[in-house]
């Protein structure tokens, strides 16, 4: 289970005795690379970053810190170590052993999950890949870098899977990855909130905190599934996602930390924050709520509609399963149960009960919602100690919704449901204006002197492999 770095591809699945598959990844290598080059992070070739590089699979000490050249990354396949005594937790397989290779009766699913989860990992990159002309410190650009690497391997692990597992076909799909761009009109990514760019930090904050979060639960999922080789990907990959959720959540935390000094210092009272904040150069408690309301809406919209067949099937044939599903107390059948969901009644949300196996993909967005909820709190534990009297909240699932049921109604944060007049007379009181927008972008300024960091963000509490927020994680050639 070790990961053998001597060769072209690092990885922990023996793949040099599988002389086909290692060409295959050999040939798909280049084109990453290449990929890499014109999408990846913009003007980077010459950095020095100080990464973190995976080494083992183990809990303890799997990674290792160092500077490197991002294009020399060791990107590679590794899979937590197998259990052979494995069996499916759940569905209509529940007790027989796991699927080593994948079921003929459900490899196009499988094969369309893959696809799905594959897609998202580059997408990010592609929408990411300006935001190093604007870092607000050397610390924040590392982040951005990091996680950037990290989904570039997560890629990686997908396509591994189709290459390993699904011959032709995963190959086709394989280069297709490469080949589908973010916002591109011809070729966009698969799920929408891929094809938004991230133009300023205060978004690429929200969207590691919100959409990464996405994928904690889907890779959650994924990891109960009974297809072994995909539930062994997942978990490597989550012990590299939980970094980018903490980049997502310390990063608002200093914003909103940022706010409140100013606020405090220039004793700003929270009812003209917006106007009086932004006098300073600092983002104001409002304006990072109405963020906060995009990147959550569109995050909730990734878990699909509520009731869903696609979503059943997947449960019931053991692919994809519950978050936590071995920790859940029930048959792990869900043939006989119901599950408690929001509805669309005239012009009311009401709880009704459903057939739970349609409403696994509900059931994963209320674990999200819960966890989501968990980041608002200490962001208001930071407004709380700073003595200001303002709450960040969560908007109603049913706000903005582009997917389910939902997306057929316009309601308020509180989810009131309201009507189109109102929404256009209103939205611009909950979500970014183009005012908005420009005033976050005017902020947008370059800080890459070490130790220093730029007015509308509070320099990090925390460290990065025992060096302090002065270290030089970046070094410019
Ligand atoms: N956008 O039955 P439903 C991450 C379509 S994030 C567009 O609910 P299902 C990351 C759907 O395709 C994690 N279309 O669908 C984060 C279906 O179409 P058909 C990503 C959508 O199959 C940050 C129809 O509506 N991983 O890793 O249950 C940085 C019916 O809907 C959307 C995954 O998503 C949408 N949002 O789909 C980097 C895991 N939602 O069949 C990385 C894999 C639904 O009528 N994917 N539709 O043509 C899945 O598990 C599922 O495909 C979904 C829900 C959860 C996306
Ligand atoms: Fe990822
Ligand atoms: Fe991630």
């Amino acid at each position: 289970m070790s990961i053998n770095y001597n060769e072209k591809i690092p990885n922990n699945v023996d793949l040099s005795s599988d002389r086909r598959l290692q060409r295959a990844l050999e040939r798909w290598q280049p084109e990453f690379l290449n990929w890499w080059e014109e999408l990846g992070p913009e003007n980077s070739t010459d950095l020095d970053v100080y990464l973190r590089t995976a080494i083992s699979v183990k809990k303890d000490g799997w990674a290792h810190f160092d500077y490197v050249k991002m294009q020399d990354y060791r990107w590679g396949i590794f899979l937590t170590p197998s259990d052979s005594d494995r069996t499916i937790d759940f569905g209509i397989h529940k007790g027989q052993p796991a699927w080593q290779e994948v079921p003929g009766e459900y490899r196009s699913e499988l094969r369309r999950l893959i696809v799905t989860q594959g897609d998202t990992e580059p997408a990010s990159v592609e929408q990411q890949r300006q935001l190093g002309r604007t870092c607000p410190s050397l610390y924040d650009l590392r982040n951005l870098f990091q996680v950037n690497v990290e989904e570039g391997r997560h890629l990686w692990a997908m396509v591994y899977l189709l290459q390993a597992y699904f011959g032709r076909d995963g190959r086709e799909e394989a280069e297709a990855l490469l080949e589908r761009h973010s916002g591109d009109p011809d070729k966009p990514r698969i799920l929408e909130a891929f094809n938004e760019e991230t133009l300023d930090w205060l978004s690429f904050f929200m969207f590691t905190y919100f959409t990464d979060r996405d994928g904690k639960f889907q890779l959650a999922s994924l990891a109960e599934s009974g297809f072994d080789p995909l539930a062994r990907s997942c978990r490597f990959m989550l012990t590299e996602e939980a970094h980018h959720m903490f980049v997502g959540e310390t990063g608002v935390g200093r914003v909103v930390q940022r706010a409140c000094d100013l606020m405090n210092e220039h004793k700003i009272r929270s009812s003209a924050a917006e106007v009086e904040v932004r006098k300073y150069g600092g983002i104001d408690l409002p304006t990072i709520q109405k963020y906060l309301n995009f990147h959550f809406s569109v995050s909730v919209d990734l878990f699909g509609q509520e009731l869903s067949t696609n979503a059943a099937t997947y449960y019931n044939t053991g692919i994809k399963g519950r978050f936590g599903e071995s920790k859940i107390n029930d048959d792990h059948l869900l043939h006989d149960s119901s599950y408690s969901v929001l509805e669309l009644k005239g012009d009311h949300i009401v709880k009704v009960d459903a057939p739970a196996l349609n409403a696994v993909n509900e059931r994963l967005r209320d674990d999200y919602i819960v966890d989501c909820d968990i980041g608002v709190r200490r962001w208001n534990k930071i407004i709380t100690d700073s003595g200001i009297d303002f709450k960040l909240k969560l908007p109603h699932r049913a706000f903005q919704r582009g997917i389910g049921q939902f997306s057929e109604i316009q309601c308020d944060p509180q989810g009131n449901i309201i009507t189109q007049a109102e929404w256009e007379r209103r939205h611009h009181e909950w979500l970014p204006t183009q005012d908005d927008q420009e005033y976050i972008q005017s902020l947008m300024q370059k800080v890459t002197e070490p130790g220093k960091i730029a007015g509308w963000i509070a320099p990090p509490k925390g460290k990065i492999n025992r060096h302090p927020f002065e270290f030089e994680f970046v070094r410019f050639n």
